[in-house]
């Protein structure tokens, strides 16, 4: 029988589409959706599992999934034996101590022998301590940031994203414990079959991250602009330069990495560059 892994997923929640998504733009099928619990891949040797996300860290170190996908919280409040083999850049939260707003503090000194409440007991915990602070942790699973006003806690520790659920509770984040995102989980190790489909996979994904990461740019330019506009053009060697029709300009065509494209763009500009297209890359190899 050939092998194949196999990978689990969120069913359904803040991880789900944007997993699904990835999988998509690396070209691997599957069906997903409509109360399924497990798929088969039609193009890759793959099989996909739909799970709560607490339970993948366990399937995965259990070996009944060769893979999953699970917010790094997650999958280090398991204490699972498991490895981050990839960080995948979405479902990016923290996770911070928060407390009743227009109450005191003055540093984390100040949870010295207070109740916490919070869903991540370990990862709170370990924090707390390093900082060297002796605090009560009560584990509850959800519904954290109700906890100081039915005076179960002077403190919560919860995920936060845009902080209106902070907001919209009276609460003020007073210290981030943690920062995460979505990862790609594994088992300590694998079969060899098994490692080489998770290396092309990993192949793929990074592909993906790059090229989004990246914009294909195109312009014109009189020549006399070249030099200074190709300084700021690196390109993934050098940039491609073509005449136009017009005597004295030439077409530039490059890639342009999107944490400096704004900055670049506007001296490119500046430099008496024209017609600039920018171009979303689906797919980037190096
Ligand atoms: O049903 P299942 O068990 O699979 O899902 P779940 O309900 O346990 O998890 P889910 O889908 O809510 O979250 C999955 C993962 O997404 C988490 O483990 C985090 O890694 C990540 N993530 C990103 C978040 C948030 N953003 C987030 N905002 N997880 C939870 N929240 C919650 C938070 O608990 C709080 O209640 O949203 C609220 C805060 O959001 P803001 O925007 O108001 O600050
Ligand atoms: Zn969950």
């Amino acid at each position: 029988m050939s092998v194949s892994v196999r990978i689990a997923l969120q069913k359904s929640g803040r991880l789900s589409e944007d997993s699904y998504q990835l999988f998509k733009e690396c070209g691997i099928r599957f069906d997903y959706g409509t109360g399924k619990l497990k798929s088969i891949s039609s193009n890759f040797p793959a099989e996909f599992l739909f799970l709560r996300d607490d339970d993948i860290p366990g399937y995965v170190e259990d070996g009944v999934a060769d893979l999953g996908i699970v917010g790094e919280n997650v999958a280090i409040e398991s204490g699972r034996s498991v490895q981050t083999i990839h960080r995948l850049g979405f479902s990016k939260c923290r996770l911070s101590i928060a407390i009743p707003r227009g109450n005191d503090w003055s540093g984390l000194s100040s949870l010295n022998g207070k109740n916490i409440a919070t869903s991540y007991p370990n990862l709170l915990g370990k924090y707390l301590g390093e900082q060297g602070v002796t605090a009560h942790i009560h584990e509850i699973s959800g519904s954290v940031e109700i906890a100081p006003g039915i005076g179960l806690a002077e403190a919560i520790c919860d995920i936060v994203s845009s902080g209106s659920t902070l907001m919209s509770n009276g609460l003020q984040e007073v210290e981030t414990i943690f920062r995460s995102e979505a990862v790609l989980i594994a088992p300590p190790s694998l079969i060899d079959e098994k490692q080489a489909l998770v290396d092309k996979l990993l192949f793929r994904i990074k592909a993906v991250q790059v090229a989004k990461n990246n914009k294909y740019i195109v312009l014109n330019a009189p020549n006399h602009a070249l030099e200074k506009i190709t300084s700021l053009l690196p390109g993934m060697r050098s940039p491609t330069i073509t005449p136009l029709a017009t005597k004295g300009w030439s077409s530039v065509y490059s890639v342009l990495n999107e944490n400096e494209f704004w900055e670049n763009i506007e001296a490119i500009r500046a430099a008496g560059a024209e017609g600039i297209l920018v171009i979303p890359i689906e797919k980037m190899i190096y």
